[in-house]
């Protein structure tokens, strides 16, 4: 009885028909964005039922909505999945018996295809890693001037480099869902260390342990995407020196460091004891230099009297 409300339930899910596709418009400064919203059945004979090439089709800059439904109800087991897009930054949680769906939100940012596929190992694995979400370019004509600002940098102890970055468009609306790069100033030049995607806030942080202390400067950089033009910014840090040290080293903000702070840069307090010998050394040779010069001169002058006295016994 079960086993045939459940086929019965799946077969309705596999249909054509179930494939939900809603459009609803809002209104987004000057340009407008669309909410697309998708339910996919997810099974072991592939998505919607099909192992072969299954396409989600968007537009760049649309809001996209993606229901997963578990649909492996006629197995005697469970068969989770956990879907992925790569390049998007987009898991869904774990679909299964007890937890049956997952809806993901973002906005499609970057242009491009993607491929969207089953993470976990399950029984018909093979079937669900044919998945894509195709992001169409944006049709708005001319590009979008884009900014990215550096908001946060900070090194943690031991050297963990931590930044955050902000892409916004002319208008200072967030750039979501689009890669950036995060580079660091190396004495080689510049290196891609990672890149991050951008939320819904237009935010991508990156954390990178630096494998020395050479680095001194950092680049983020947004390529462009689509209809949008590329933009980056740069900011110099100081890296840690000393992790060995027991000491606890504070880490280094962007912004609240003002004074630079010694043990930063790897330059040990002088003690005072040290100070004090120095000044007494400095002080007490300038004296000894005046005094050694005033003996000359009162000597030089008792010279010349003498010798001017015995010239006036002579005459
Ligand atoms: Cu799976």
């Amino acid at each position: 009885m079960n086993v045939r409300i459940w086929t019965i339930i799946a077969l309705l899910l596999l249909h054509p028909a179930a494939i939900i596709m809603a459009d609803s418009s809002s209104s987004n400064g000057a340009s407008q964005t669309q909410t697309k919203a998708f339910v996919i059945v997810v099974s072991r004979s592939g998505f919607n039922g099909t192992a072969s090439r299954f396409v989600i089709e968007v537009n760049q800059g649309d809001k996209v909505r993606l229901t997963f439904v578990y649909g492996d109800w006629d197995l005697s087991q469970d068969n989770p999945h956990v879907i992925t897009i790569d390049g998007y930054n987009v898991v869904s949680s774990k679909l299964r018996r007890t937890t049956p769906n997952s809806t993901v939100e973002f906005v499609a940012g970057q242009s491009g295809d993607f491929r969207m596929h089953c993470s976990l190992p399950c029984l018909g694995m093979e079937n669900l890693q044919e998945g894509l979400l195709r992001v169409n370019v944006g049709s708005g004509a001319g590009l979008t001037k884009t900014s990215t600002f550096i908001t946060h940098v900070e090194v943690h102890p031991p050297n963990v480099l931590h930044i955050v970055a902000n892409v916004v468009d002319e208008n200072g609306l967030p750039v979501a869902g689009v890669t950036v790069g995060f580079d660091v100033n190396t004495t080689l030049g510049l290196m891609e260390v990672g890149t991050n995607i951008t939320s819904a806030d237009g935010v991508a942080d990156y954390q990178y342990a630096l494998p020395s202390t050479l680095e001194r400067g950092i680049e983020v950089l947004f390529r462009g995407s689509g209809h949008y033009e590329p933009s980056n910014a740069t900011e110099a840090f100081l890296p840690i020196v000393s992790p060995s040290s027991s000491a606890i080293v504070p880490p280094y903000v962007s912004g609240q460091n003002p004074m630079i702070d010694l043990r930063l840069v790897g330059v040990e307090p002088i003690p005072a004891a040290v100070i004090v010998s120095l000044v007494i050394l400095v002080v007490g040779s300038v004296w000894m230099v005046y005094i050694y010069a005033i003996k000359q001169i009162v000597g030089i002058r008792a010279d010349s009297k003498r010798r001017a006295e015995g010239g006036q016994e002579m005459h």
